[in-house]
């Protein structure tokens, strides 16, 4: 016989799984802002290596740019040094030319996402970081959250905080967390060539995908930068629809937050 079903117990069941998870992840140890390739990737191993790990997300769905693959095309192309990581996440690909690797890219964001969750990363979508936390002479120490809805709607209503030991801002081209830092902390010097953030270069994909490696990294105490954002942040240039750069940092970053807290030695 099939079960009652009762609506109200439907609604409280959603109300207090989603409350517990909220509350649980207002003291952790890394925020991801973003959940595009490269925060998914860093959400995974930061899981993996046993930190509380939470992904905030502006939009809907997880994968930021990576849906689309080129120009609506749905493939992405990884090229050799980042196929390990396509195969760490068992995500199908194949080699049509020597090095060159090519994966749907829904079932990327798709594997992405779920190895993620499967890792113990949280992911809060449709709640976007609108701020950082400051404490100890300038150190990052947390961010500000709203909801989208609030955002979009321009609504006049107080965010909420989340207490991290780092904060990773994976927010693709904008770079919209270090553009808060510079903006919001009087002086503010950023690890980069001029101390502030040089902006993103035009398409040079050998040269964008080479540099990835060097600007992902700890941009300001508390804060890393990782994926295209740490490109822009550093005076990089794009590099289209290959992705292998954004597996590779998302990566680095959860490896260097490991080292830095202690969970991996060097
Ligand atoms: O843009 P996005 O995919 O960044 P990524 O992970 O990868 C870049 C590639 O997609 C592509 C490329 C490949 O060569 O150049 O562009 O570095 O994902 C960024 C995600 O961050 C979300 C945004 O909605 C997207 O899903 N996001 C942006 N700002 C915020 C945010 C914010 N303030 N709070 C929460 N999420």
């Amino acid at each position: 016989m099939a079960m009652d079903l009762d609506e109200i117990t439907i609604t409280k069941l959603i109300i207090n799984s989603y409350m517990r998870d909220l509350i649980d992840a207002t003291d952790i140890d890394v925020v991801i802002a973003g959940s595009g390739p490269t925060g998914l990737t860093a959400a995974k191993y930061l899981a993996e290596g046993g930190l509380k790990t939470i992904v905030f997300e502006r939009k809907l769905s997880t994968g930021g740019g990576c849906h689309g693959g080129g120009m609506m095309f749905n493939k992405i192309v990884v090229q050799r040094e980042g196929k390990f990581i396509l195969d760490d996440f068992k995500i199908n690909s194949i080699e049509l030319e020597p090095g060159y690797f090519v994966a749907n890219s829904l079932e990327t964001v798709a594997k992405l996402t779920a190895s993620a969750i499967d890792a113990g990363a949280k992911i809060f979508n449709l709640i976007s970081v609108e701020d950082v936390m400051i404490r100890e002479a300038d150190k990052i120490t947390g961010v500000v959250i709203q909801w989208t809805a609030v955002e979009m709607a321009k609504l006049h209503v107080d965010p909420m905080t989340i207490r991290c030991k780092y904060v990773v801002d994976a927010t693709g081209h904008d770079a919209e967390i270090c553009n808060i830092v510079q903006r919001k902390i009087p002086g503010a010097r950023l690890e980069t060539e001029t101390g502030k953030i040089i902006g993103e270069k035009p398409m040079w994909t050998q040269i964008g995908e080479k540099m990835l490696i060097e600007t992902t990294k700890q941009i300001y105490p508390g804060l890393f930068v990782a994926g295209m954002a740490a490109n822009a942040v550093s005076g990089g240039p794009r590099m289209g629809p290959i992705f292998s750069g954004m597996l590779i940092s998302g990566r680095k970053v959860a490896v260097d937050i490991l080292e830095n807290l202690g969970k991996i030695k060097t």
